[in-house]
């Protein structure tokens, strides 16, 4: 039997079939895919197949096949085995919650997301959330960093989870694609899911602690079916985001403004960072590329791995 994975606990999978059914599944032994070193060999999203026996009154399956992946999102796991997590698989698009506090997201976080997405071709729109509860200096910002990115070329969008302003605009944008929400906890994923379709009444909770972060509300990522023809997959919040296999040279490549410009750098193996007539540095310096973004690259071409998290508020637990 074929089917797609629509949640998995690490240890159970649900799996729907192409009939709408629904089997929990087992993976049977080691599963190693593609050299992959990941804590989970299979992920929301993924296209498996598997076979059904009956145990008592249960129908049990176990998972023995995975289809090449038409791309998925990884990230480093958090803690420190150096193991990587697939979060989810075959993405058509991935939309990347912001809020500008309640919890605080940097640019750092937003653009190792965003290059790992561009790293594994996977669409990504940046929604500005809970508009609704921002100052007027804060919805200042929102707008200096919506025309930032805009400027690098992705699609940004101003909403509110909780008003419902601009859902639809999203809703539009999810007609007939598999889609996901990302960001840190409390940025009001599940919130959304629930605005765009309330009879799935997911758990959501509120902001809380001395630093205003989220409560790690969901734990699992899950597929949803939702009724305008469209599937979301909510995710777990994530705190730092690591990136994972880059090469210092192709990590440039990640960041759209930086790639345009780099045929104009005087050595094409430019790692624009200390090299004389880099055309990446002469935008830096004209205001033509952002500062923010640039400093994220630094950080991630010289490797700064230990410090990604750090930035964050909710590090020194
Ligand atoms: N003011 C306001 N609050 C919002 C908005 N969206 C979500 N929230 C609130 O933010 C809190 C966290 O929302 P959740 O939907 O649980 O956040 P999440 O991203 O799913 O968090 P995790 O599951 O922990 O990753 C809840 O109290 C929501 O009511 C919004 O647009 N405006
Ligand atoms: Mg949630
Ligand atoms: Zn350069």
């Amino acid at each position: 039997m074929k089917g797609t994975v629509y949640k998995s606990t690490g240890s159970w999978y649900t799996v729907k079939t192409q009939d709408g059914e629904f089997y929990e599944c087992r993976i049977k032994g080691k599963f190693r895919i593609q050299g992959i070193k990941s804590t989970n060999p299979i992920a929301v999203g993924d296209e498996v197949a598997f076979k059904i026996e009956q145990l008592g009154d249960d129908t049990v399956g176990t998972i023995y096949g995975i289809d090449d992946r038409k791309n998925y999102i990884i990230r480093k796991s958090v803690n420190l085995s150096k193991q990587t997590h697939i979060i989810a698989a075959n993405l058509d698009q991935v939309f990347l919650l912001v809020t500008l506090n309640n919890p605080t997201t940097y640019t750092i976080f937003i653009d190792r997301f965003l290059a790992t997405a561009e790293a594994y071709d996977i669409p990504t729109v940046l929604l500005f959330n809970k508009v609704d509860s921002y100052t007027i200096e804060e919805l200042a910002e929102i707008k200096y960093l919506a025309e930032l990115y805009r400027n690098v070329g992705y699609t940004c969008i101003g909403i509110s989870a909780k008003s419902g302003k601009n859902v639809d605009k999203v809703k539009e944008m999810m007609v007939g694609k598999t889609s996901m929400f990302a960001g840190h906890s409390g940025a009001g994923k599940s919130t959304l899911v629930n605005a765009l379709e309330p009879k799935l009444n997911l758990k959501t909770t509120e902001i809380s602690g001395q630093h205003l972060q989220g409560q790690h509300t969901t734990t699992f990522a899950e597929m949803f079916d939702l009724d305008f023809g469209a599937r979301i997959i909510d995710t777990p919040g994530i705190k730092g985001f690591g990136i994972v296999d880059m090469e210092k040279e192709e990590i440039g490549d990640y960041f759209p403004e930086f790639f345009k410009l780099k045929g104009n750098c005087k050595f094409n193996n430019c790692l624009h960072l200390d090299e004389p007539k880099c055309a990446v540095k002469e935008a830096l310096e004209n205001e033509e590329v952002a500062w923010s973004r640039y400093r994220s690259y630094v950080q991630m071409v010289t490797g700064e791995e230990e410090n990604y998290r750090v930035d964050i508020h909710d590090v020194k637990k």
